[in-house]
């Protein structure tokens, strides 16, 4: 593992060219321009893609620059690893084998310069997440990815994207919600501290968050929607940063 270590989450590319999208996708490359150089590890931590499907035979086309520039980043000498999160979770062996991208299924245990990370999307923690485990479990069965696959590609990131759109809560929450919730990831934290990790990487909740205690930290990586922040690793300390100025209304 390298010594410089960056975090990233919640990027949720779309595949339409509106300017939103074309700003988030400036900043992205640039700032994977700038790591490629460093000789360092890429955590991804989780909706990359705000859809991402693997076929057999097909590539999905608008994200043909993201995958450039990974691939670009692994043939620098960087190490990129993936945990999937809600919204791309159907990935598969296109990465490991055509990028040499690393991916992985379940929050990470793992040990960097000698401390102890966890690294998890962080979807399905809270109570009120009851719900959404169970339909989790069943979106992920073997059958209905299948049936999914047989869809023509065009139609069903068509459906992928009204599903999606209808369901990005994050956007309607009030300062009370987005309390309690920080509350509770901060309380699921303070537990992965007593089973002996010492930094958590959380995203999804599109929150960027500093939790210190006893000398352990936890981090929400926030996203790159509104926030463009990201975590960092020296091998020493772990901080928060902005690729951009910090928006002057946050709170946060
Ligand atoms: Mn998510």
């Amino acid at each position: 593992m390298n010594s410089k270590v960056y975090f990233i989450s919640d990027i949720h590319l779309q595949p339409d060219n509106t300017e939103e999208e074309e700003i988030k996708k400036r900043y992205l490359f640039e700032f994977f321009e700038k790591i490629q150089g460093e000789k360092c590890t890429l955590f991804i931590v989780g909706d990359l893609f705000d859809f991402w499907f693997e076929y057999k035979h097909v590539i999905p086309r608008h994200y043909f620059k993201t995958l450039r520039y990974l691939q670009k980043i692994v043939e620098a000498g960087c190490e990129v690893h993936i945990i999937v999160g809600n919204h791309d979770y159907w990935m598969g062996d296109f990465f490991p084998d055509e990028m040499g991208v690393q991916i992985h299924q379940y929050p990470l245990n793992i040990e960097i310069s000698k401390k102890r990370f966890f690294i998890t999307h962080g979807d399905g923690i809270l109570k009120e997440d009851k719900g959404y485990r169970i339909m989790k479990k069943f979106l992920s069965s073997k059958f209905l990815t299948h049936l999914f696959g047989l869809l023509h590609p065009d139609l069903a990131f068509a459906i992928a994207r009204k599903i999606s759109s209808g369901s990005r809560s994050y956007t309607s929450r009030t300062p009370k919600m987005e309390m309690a919730i920080r509350n509770e990831i901060i309380e699921y934290s303070r537990a992965r501290f007593k089973e002996g990790s010492q930094y958590i990487i959380m995203g999804h909740y599109h929150m960027p968050t500093v939790y210190t205690e006893n000398g352990n930290t936890f981090l929400n990586l926030g996203d790159w929607m509104n926030y463009f922040t990201f975590g960092y690793f020296d091998g020493k300390e772990l901080s928060l940063c902005y690729w951009k100025q910090k928006p002057r209304n946050t709170l946060l």
